[in-house]
């Protein structure tokens, strides 16, 4: 596979080959001919490191010297995939590297895949990050990203014999990451612990323990910018402090526990992405890279003066707290402000409340997290005295501007009572200077229910900036196939920077020559994808059937049971005749997703679906007709080659559930149609691609809303739809189970009396709207214009897009001046 770039880059393949020979041999100390695959692909991340780093150097150096406000984006996750590709497209060496390798003998292939893909991160949240900071650094605007390099990243997914999902340590780091760069001697001390005591009049921590945040630099390269950005991640190690060994202990194993134990916090990311366990190991992974952070910054930008003046600070960087996770940098920066550098408490408020913003990235009550006070006095002991002032501020505050006493008690941030909590979310509404949502119909339900006290009370902090993704890894590297076409289609190639220019294929989409051009293009990526799909998984799937796919976190409410619902039902009407076997459009279901290990039911749904899988493939009446298949351990690799491929994408959860969805995002940009549901992003989707080119089905958030309140009796559905009623039996009647009715009988019992997110009522609803979809299948040519017309019609989903959009409504800013 060849990449067209136009190089950049000034280097030719010959001399980018002696570079990776120089690095295999100074840096590794291996020749040509003894190297692997991996050592050629250490050694040429090596290589493109130093061509980035003078761009790096000057990045910096511009930021720390000029005028233009930094972008400091913390963010518990990044879920970056792989680098190497990236880097290359961002430098300029993308055919050098091809030809390079060449050269030394080695299967370019080989060596891409010898990268292993960092997992930092559960899934929407933590990859919106990495796409945020991948836009930064394109539009040339000075910016950090800031998180923990997790030494266990997402678990790695596996399945047992019975279809059960197994959690496997992913331990990324057990060979060389050319990429990250260790600094030592930036390092910053984290404490915790301890207690608050009284000295000369002011209050004083004296933490128990400490850890030493140490920092892991990643170059962010731009696209066509010039600039290389920084993600920082830090890593948690102790500190040699032999006075623990002298501490009255006398066993040497028990003194070197406070060592383990501080090593532990950057130890694993949490794999559960929306329930809030309130784990203390939790807080310390938060408190520790927020306060590493914002030191860090503060070093950053006035060195080690003693006394810098931080009334500036919000003039020289902005930061977004990426959901709650980081909120306690809030307090943190108060506590920076006033204990270290001797501020009064409200010129340090003044800063802090300029310093933060404050994106929420969901609609869920209990992904919103709330922290005991006491495990906070317990941890961070002077954190909780400061909340407690922020809340009497506030409630202070707000005695002045409402006479509402219900509203003032209800956005108490630490909650009253016996056993009192923090809301971090009413936290970072009060104290950040904006709010926002991810998506033109969540910031709105966060505006009118989840935060609604919030908004009636400062209204001009809310805003919207709806999500976006780069179309450098998820149409570029992901679809080179496409983008070729892309830009023949439009002459230039400038789309990859100005993702709007897409509109200009519209007239395209009726142009039956270049239609066919592209369903040859997507005809090629399923046959890719199938390719793939055998050689990792060992599947066998049929290019000439529609791919169907659907791809995210398993969670009831992005309703994984109802494609599987859906897919049974089909399955019983092909079996019971009572559809002809010749009018059904083959079909290759496709599902990726992981489950959080504690979560029940959604393992359950996971084992189902590999049930049905196997179910489906054994039998011989369908053969050919319809087939499930759910690779397991989906990632960003997996996503570069199945989004490509798919033709219909699944975005089915209940409205008003999905914040905003970014795979949505990246299948219209690569020409798949979506059946959804009118939540999330969707809606925009929907609204720009066009309602003839979308199949949309199912209850709007308000008659869902009406559904709960006429106590919603999922059982009506079952016994009114014939469909739904068959799949629901199989599952129950050990159809998926060898005859087990246990299996799902806890499965079963939830559809029937409580269903939470409405499957039941959405069912026919979905049905239908699937036959519709068959329909327009079978003509190829028309699916294929309404795919384009998809293409087309999604340039706004760029993340450069949102990032401008955070310039212009959050923070303010913008890129750096460049020299001409
Ligand atoms: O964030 C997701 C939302 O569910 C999506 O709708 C949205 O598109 C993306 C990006 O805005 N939220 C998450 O991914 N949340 C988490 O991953 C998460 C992780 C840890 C703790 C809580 C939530």
């Amino acid at each position: 596979m060849t990449e067209l770039t136009a190089p950049k880059s000034s280097v030719t393949a010959a001399q980018f080959a002696d570079e990776i020979r120089n690095e295999l041999k100074y840096t590794q100390g291996v020749t040509p001919e003894q190297a692997k695959p991996a050592d050629i692909y250490v050694a040429t991340a090596t290589a493109v490191r130093k061509h980035l780093m003078d761009s790096w150097m000057k990045t910096q150096q511009d930021m720390i010297n000029g005028n233009t406000k930094a972008v400091g984006y913390l963010s518990a996750e990044f879920l970056m995939g792989k680098q190497l590709r990236n880097a290359l497209l961002n430098s300029g060496l993308t055919d050098q590297f091809y030809a390079a390798v060449k050269e030394l003998g080695f299967d370019a292939q080989e060596v891409i895949d010898a990268e292993y893909e960092p997992g930092l991160g559960n899934g929407g949240l933590g990859r919106l990050a990495a796409c945020f900071i991948d836009s930064l650094a394109s539009l040339g605007v000075p910016a950090f990203g800031y998180g923990i390099q997790y030494r266990y990243g997402i678990f790695r997914q596996e399945f047992d014999e019975e279809g059960r999902q197994v959690e496997r340590p992913d331990y990324w780091l057990t060979n060389e990451d050319p990429w990250g760069h260790i600094d030592y001697a930036r390092d910053q001390r984290v404490n915790f612990g301890g207690e608050v005591v009284e000295e000369a009049g002011k209050r004083v921590w004296k933490p128990a323990w400490a850890v030493r945040a140490i920092p892991v630099d990643y170059m962010v390269p731009g696209y066509e910018s010039g600039r290389v950005n920084t993600l920082r991640l830090w890593q948690a190690r102790s500190y040699d402090e032999f006075d623990l060994l002298t501490f009255n202990k006398s066993e040497y194993l028990d003194a070197v526990k406070p060592q383990v134990k501080a090593e532990d916090i950057s130890k694993i990311l949490y794999p559960e992405d929306s329930t809030e366990v309130g784990k203390e190991l939790r807080l310390e992974q938060q408190y520790f890279f927020a306060s590493a952070s914002l030191h860090d910054a503060i070093r950053v930008f006035y060195g080690d003066a003693e006394k810098p003046d931080l009334t500036t600070f919000p003039d020289k960087i902005t930061f977004q707290l990426n959901d709650t996770h980081p909120v306690i940098g809030i307090p943190e920066l108060m506590r920076i402000l006033i204990d270290e550098y001797g501020y009064d408490w409200d010129t340090a408020w003044d800063i802090t409340t300029k310093t933060f913003n404050y994106t929420c990235h969901t609609l869920l009550p209990e992904a919103l997290e709330v922290w005991p006070a006491s495990l906070i006095g317990k941890l961070l002991p002077r954190h909780l005295e400061i909340i407690e002032k922020i809340n009497d501020q506030f409630m202070h505050e707000l005695e002045g501007l409402t006479d509402d006493e219900a509203k003032i008690e209800r956005m108490r941030i630490l909650t009253a009572g016996e056993n009192p909590s923090v809301r971090m979310a009413y936290l970072a509404s009060y104290a950040g200077s904006h709010v926002n949502g991810v998506a033109e119909l969540h910031s709105q339900l966060l505006k009118d229910v989840t935060l609604r006290d919030f908004s009636d009370i400062y209204p001009a902090k809310f805003t919207n900036v709806t999500n976006g993704v780069t179309p450098r890894r998820f149409m570029k590297l992901a679809n080179p196939g496409l983008s070729a076409l892309i830009t023949e289609g439009l002459g230039t190639d400038k789309w990859l920077e100005d993702l709007e220019l897409l509109k200009n294929l519209e007239p395209l989409a009726q142009d039956d020559e270049f239609v066919k051009k592209f369903a040859k293009v997507k005809y090629d990526n399923k046959v890719r994808f199938a390719d793939f799909a055998k050689s990792e998984y060992g599947f066998k799937l049929d290019p000439t059937t529609m791919f169907d796919t659907m791809i995210k976190r398993l969670h009831e409410y992005k309703r994984q049971a109802l494609k599987i619902l859906e897919v049974i039902a089909t399955y019983a009407d092909i079996k019971s005749g009572k559809v002809k076997v010749e009018d059904v459009t083959p079909r290759t279901v496709i599902f990726g997703a992981k489950a959080a290990p504690g979560y029940y039911l959604a393992k359950m749904t996971i084992q189902l679906i590999n049930n049905v899988a196997k179910v489906i493939d054994n039998d011989p009446d369908v053969m050919g007709k319809l087939k499930v298949v759910f690779p397991w351990n989906y990632n960003i690799r997996v996503a570069q080659m199945l989004i490509p491929a798919t033709e219909l994408d699944e975005q089915i959860s209940q409205a008003g559930k999905e914040a905003s969805g970014t795979s949505n995002m990246k299948f219209a940009l690569n020409g798949a149609l979506t059946v959804g549901t009118l939540d999330g992003a969707n809606v925009e989707i929907r609204e720009r691609v066009g309602a003839d080119n979308f199949f949309l089905f199912g209850m709007t958030v308000d008659e869902v809303d009406k559904m709960y309140e006429s106590n919603y009796d999922p059982a009506k559905f079952y016994e009114a739809d014939p469909r739904l009623k068959t799949a629901i039996d199989m599952v129950a009647d050990g159809t998926f189970s060898n005859g087990d009715k246990e299996t799902y009988a806890p499965l079963v019992s939830d559809w029937l009396t409580k269903d939470w997110f409405m499957t039941l009522a959405d069912f026919t609803a979905y049905h239908d709207i699937q036959s519709q979809i068959e329909t327009l299948y079978a003509d190829q040519l028309e699916w294929n214009r309404k795919a384009i017309l998809n293409v087309a019609n999604s340039g706004y989903f760029s993340s450069d897009r949102s990032i401008e959009d955070y310039l212009d409504r959050v923070w303010m800013t913008g890129p750096l001046p460049t020299e001409k």
